[in-house]
């Protein structure tokens, strides 16, 4: 866990820093593609905690629960026999990379709304994962047709690096707001803040907006 530590200090005294001096923060080309602060890359970098949790896909499971009618806890099977859908969408991560043109495979967040029927008082998502980690987000933003329980990235299943069996890609947020290895959906009243947003990072987190640090 001491690698874990490091990597979270580090990212916090960003935050700290850049809220600081904002002004540093502009540099790399604007056009109508790229957010500001941004840059390309053509490869996929890899970001977590230090701890990639490997999963078993006989143990796999995903929970759903909270404020629904209809609590489910899906094994890898139950998981599999759900509509398929494809985004394609650019990947904007607050570090300053972007990765254009992503083609991704799985099950759309519409669908889980479908199926577990979220009551009225349900405002908020919490997602967490298999190391831990947490994130959320408002329910409004969750209901839209490009946000993916994810499985494949290019055709291909994603990686464990990058969070496979299944992780949340949310094309319109920066992408710590994407759960990788995501284990539980819980619908709440509340909001409750996540891993990186009680560390000083944005609870909004718009690209377009520059809307890196709280
Ligand atoms: N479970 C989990 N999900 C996570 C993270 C993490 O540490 N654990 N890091 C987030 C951050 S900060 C980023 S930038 C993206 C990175 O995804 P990638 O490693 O596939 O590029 O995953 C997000 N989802
Ligand atoms: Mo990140």
């Amino acid at each position: 866990m001491e690698s874990n530590e490091k990597i979270v200090k580090a990212k916090q005294k960003m935050a700290q820093h850049r809220r600081e001096f904002s002004c540093r923060e502009v540099d790399g080309p604007q056009d109508d593609r790229l957010p500001e602060g941004q840059h390309v890359v053509n490869n996929f970098p890899v970001l977590d905690l230090g701890y990639k949790p490997k999963i078993d896909l006989s143990e796999w499971t995903l929970t759903i629960d909270g404020l629904v009618s209809n609590p489910v806890t899906w094994t890898w099977e139950q998981f599999q026999a759900q509509p398929v859908s494809q985004v394609h969408a650019d990947f904007h991560c607050v570090t300053t990379w972007s990765m254009l043109d992503n083609d991704w495979t799985g099950v759309k967040f519409q669908h889980v709304l479908e199926v577990a029927c979220p009551l009225p008082s349900a405002k908020f998502i919490l997602f967490e994962s298999y190391d831990d980690y947490t994130t959320n987000l408002p329910l409004e933003v969750c209901d839209d047709d490009d946000v993916l329980l994810t499985t494949h990235w290019k055709d291909r299943p994603l990686s464990n690096d990058h969070g496979g069996p299944v992780r949340i890609i949310v094309p319109k947020r920066y992408a710590w707001k994407g759960a990788k290895w995501v284990k539980k959906i819980t619908f709440l009243d509340r909001d409750q803040k996540g891993f990186w947003e009680v560390r000083g990072y944005s609870n909004t987190a718009l690209p377009w907006e520059n809307d890196r640090y709280a």
